[in-house]
């Protein structure tokens, strides 16, 4: 085998990207989907929608489950359910989608970065101490990769100040810290259901929490605020869930085992492909968290390998690995946040750092063992052919 960008054919014919869907049942999908045109009731609160949510209900223990059309609304509603009409600072890491900012920036807040652990990826505590002042409203973490942080020591740290903690759990559906699971923490959490996440319902998401008044606030908000016909009782939007992505959903969830498996199988292939590549570390799921393993990341350490993040991902996808820069740049750097606080970055250098060491590589069930041993075999061909690839980059670029 040549590298392609040494001569050779690509390794593969057809991109292999991250964020494949994982599809179940194409079947199922269809049966569901011809029910919702049959019954002629495609959207507000259906009957599959209905489904969907009494089973993410039952999978996850929690009081109230209340599906969305996409996770970032369903932060929106959870934002202004829990933080009203304050506006004030809200802490959140730089190192997560550009969605966990825009969420109350949009809410007329302001975002303030905290930074991260260079192990977990999550905001650190120290750092989110450090951040704290009397204007913050509230506190925003994520989940990141799907293990959990809702750590005692944050959680203690918030009820000190008295602010709420509102938890971006758009990676983290079905895993768990000490036994209590994702979608019980903070005054609310929040599921994506995209398309790339590994239960989809091509988009969507889900708020969940336990406190009945919060739960009966976001339904009469995910719909304009109506609380029967003709009559609105409250501020609202349209955040409504379709019978189509319900389907989908519901679909997704009755393959969840098999879809964890195949994630868990193919992160212990990545493990024994990146075992034998010093430089290149694989993100490590504590199993006690019960991680879904969505997410296959590695940290590139250019000293040892000879490369750096960004070499290694040309190289990839000039192989057809669509490998990804999850996440670059942080979310301080990007707009509106760079401009208005531009020295943000001084507060964030473990975010530097992974903002240019992590890389995602695919995974889920359109992936499998064979496709993994040769992505192994590229990074390793890429390590010890570093000085070609450094003259076929500048070639490239040249
Ligand atoms: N919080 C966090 C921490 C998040 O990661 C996200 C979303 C959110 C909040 C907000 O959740 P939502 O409001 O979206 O429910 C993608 C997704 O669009 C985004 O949902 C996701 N995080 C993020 C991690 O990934 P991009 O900008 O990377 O999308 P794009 O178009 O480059 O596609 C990603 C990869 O997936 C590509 O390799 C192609 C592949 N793909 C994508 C789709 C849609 C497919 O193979 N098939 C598909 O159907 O954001």
């Amino acid at each position: 085998m040549t590298l392609s960008l040494l001569g050779g054919k690509s390794a593969f014919d057809q991109p292999l990207h991250v964020g494949r869907p994982n599809i179940g049942d194409k079947r199922r999908f269809l049966q569901l989907a011809e029910e919702a045109l049959d019954r002629r009731w495609l959207s507000n609160d259906g009957a599959i929608l209905k489904q969907f949510e009494a089973r993410l209900q039952e999978l996850l223990g929690v009081r109230h489950v209340i599906a969305v059309s996409n996770a970032t609304i369903g932060l929106e509603l959870a934002f202004r359910a829990v933080v009203g009409n304050r506006k004030g600072e809200v802490i959140v890491p730089s190192f997560t989608f550009v969605a966990t900012a825009h969420v109350p920036a949009w809410c007329g807040c302001t975002p303030v970065f905290a930074d991260v652990d260079l192990t977990t990826h999550h905001i650190s505590t120290e750092s989110v101490e450090r951040c704290l002042t009397d204007k913050t409203v509230a506190i925003m973490p994520v989940h990141l990769w799907g293990a959990c942080q809702a750590t005692p020591e944050l959680e203690a740290l918030a009820a000190r100040h008295g602010v709420p903690i509102l938890f971006d759990a758009a990676h983290a559906f079905s895993t768990s810290l000490g036994g209590k699971k994702v979608g019980h923490f903070g005054a609310a959490e929040v599921f994506s259901f995209h398309a790339t996440k590994f239960i989809n319902s091509g988009e969507g998401g889900a708020i969940t929490t336990n406190d009945d008044d919060l739960a009966q606030r976001l339904r009469l908000m995910r719909n304009f605020g109506f609380a029967g016909y003709d009559k609105v009782v409250t501020l609202g939007t349209n955040a409504k869930m379709n019978e189509f992505n319900a389907a989908m959903g519901l679909t997704c969830l009755e393959s969840l085992e098999e879809i964890i498996a195949r994630n868990r199988v193919n992160w212990q292939a990545y493990e024994a492909q990146l075992s034998k590549l010093p430089g290149l570390s694989l993100y490590y799921y504590d199993p006690a968290t019960e991680p879904n393993c969505q997410y296959v990341i590695v940290e590139v350490d250019a000293a040892q390998t000879g490369l750096s993040r960004d070499e290694f991902v040309e190289v990839l996808q000039s192989e057809n690995v669509m490998a990804r820069k999850y996440f670059y740049p942080g979310v301080h750097r990007m707009e509106p946040y760079q401009t208005l606080q531009p020295e943000a970055g001084q507060e964030l250098p473990n975010t530097e750092i992974l903002t240019r060491t992590v890389l995602a590589l695919p995974t889920g069930t359109a992936v499998g063992e064979a496709e993994i041993e040769v992505i192994g075999k590229i990074l390793e061909m890429a390590a010890s052919n570093q000085r070609e690839i450094k003259a076929a980059l500048a070639a490239k670029t040249a």
